[in-house]
């Protein structure tokens, strides 16, 4: 087999090339008038260039609704492409240098080669995700009505022993924490015990908590509804905050920002997770209406630099136990899952980097004196300021693209791909 198609150094260097000196003219520029209110942008390029997070494997197939999907050319059709689409999403924007995988779906025979893989284009493993959402082929019982909180043991210890084997692959890639998102519910009142069902839950979960190795962590991932519409187990923070005191000190929260009621103030729900030192990390998307795994920063820009607010906030006064996890969670289905992946997290990067420039001292000293409006102001400051200038070095220097979207456009790679990987049935590509 030939070696894959895939975009090279100086393929980069070279779109790069033109568009060097405008780049830093901008930068020139935003740098002197941040120099004017104290701020140093080096520093704040550098944190940017240490900034990752996660591109989940299946975000790289195009994604779906109940109603239909509609498969790209050139989708990826086992994990080992996956990485390699992974791996131009870091080359292009250098902000992803991890990938976090989904067992079963990207089960293979030998992680050792999947691991050397991922390794040889410089990225590395991080959560793994378990699937006790549906039925795979050849599995003995079905979690038609559940899986880690059924009403039959059998299913339960079923749904045990996958997730202790999701952490015996994880250890195998390097991965540190496992994710487990449930899509046990109710569609019906009456249908289910609501206290039996979560007693039945932590009983399952605390089986698997003592699975996990010494250094590793388990993230209970919430979500309002669907599938399940009258009830889910594990339905909201509240829920996961209480069942991962429960379950102990390897046990956090995460947040999908896709996964709460309409109108809820995430920002408020992570300072309370960090607050209680049980803040996973999240799951990155952005929303309109309910989960709808659209693209980060799209929908509502305003409130996902509100919530990297408050991350800086934890992290300038070294909030105990901070460590939060970061990936991306969408469902890409009516763009180029690669063009969305290096978009979303450069509008990470832009909430990061807005959030990084707030005057932490000028916005205290507004709340203790009950200046609203200044306080407002100073967290608008650093909102409309335009740092893509900063974000733009920040890639040229870390070797990646200017200009990533028109980068990858001019590259033909989705063309090449679409003749490397001819289509074959039953790829996985999903919404979590
Ligand atoms: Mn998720």
């Amino acid at each position: 087999m030939s070696t894959p198609f895939t975009i090279s150094a100086d393929f980069i260097a070279d779109h790069n090339a033109p568009l060097e000196n405008a780049t830093t003219e901008d930068y020139d520029a935003l740098k002197r008038a941040l120099a004017r209110q104290g701020i140093d942008a080096e520093v704040l390029v550098e944190k940017v260039m240490a900034f990752g997070v996660a591109i989940p494997t299946w975000g790289v197939g195009t994604g779906g609704t109940r109603f239909a999907r509609f498969p790209g050319p050139g989708e990826p059709r086992n994990v080992f492409e996956k990485v390699d689409d992974c791996a131009v999403i870091q080359r292009l924007a250098r902000a992803t240098p991890t990938i976090s995988p989904h067992i079963p779906w990207d089960k293979v025979d030998d992680y050792t080669a999947l691991r050397e893989q991922a390794a040889a284009q410089g990225l590395a493993f991080d959560a793994v995700n378990s699937n006790t959402f549906q039925d795979q082929p050849g599995q003995e019982l079905s979690y038609k009505f559940g899986s880690l909180s059924h009403t039959d043991a059998s299913v339960r210890t079923q749904a045990i022993a996958h997730n202790v084997e999701c952490i015996e692959i994880g250890r195998k890639l390097g991965s540190k924490a496992l994710t487990v998102w449930i899509a046990d519910g109710s569609n019906f009142a009456g249908q289910s015990n609501l206290t039996k069902a979560l007693d039945r839950y932590i009983g399952s979960m605390r089986e698997i908590v003592a699975a996990l190795p010494t250094d590793w962590r388990v993230f209970l991932e919430h979500k309002l509804y669907e599938p399940a519409f009258y009830s889910t187990v594990i339905s909201d923070w509240g829920t996961s905050f209480a069942v991962a005191q429960e379950l102990g000190p390897k046990a956090y929260c995460l947040i999908d920002l896709g996964h709460h009621a309409p109108n809820v103030n995430i920002e408020q729900i992570v300072a309370r997770l960090v607050r209680f030192k049980k803040l996973a990390g999240f799951h990155f998307n952005d929303s309109k209406y309910g989960d709808d795994d659209l693209d980060s920063g799209s929908v509502e820009p305003f409130r996902l630099f509100l919530v990297f607010n408050e991350l800086i906030d934890a992290d300038r006064r070294k909030a105990e136990g901070f460590a939060p996890a970061y990936m991306i969670d969408q469902s890409h289905n009516v763009t180029d899952p690669i063009e969305s992946l290096v978009q979303s997290a450069i509008e990470l990067q832009r909430a990061y980097a807005q959030a990084l420039i707030v005057d932490r001292a000028a916005l205290e000293a507004a709340q203790e004196a009950n200046d609203a409006l200044a306080a407002h102001l100073e967290l608008k400051r650093a909102f409309t300021t335009d740092v893509s200038p900063l974000l733009a070095v920040a890639r040229m220097r870390a070797g990646g693209a200017i200009a990533p979207i028109a980068a990858y456009r001019a590259s033909s790679y989705r063309a090449r791909k679409a003749r490397e990987r001819p289509i074959v049935g039953g790829t996985s590509a999903g919404i979590v």
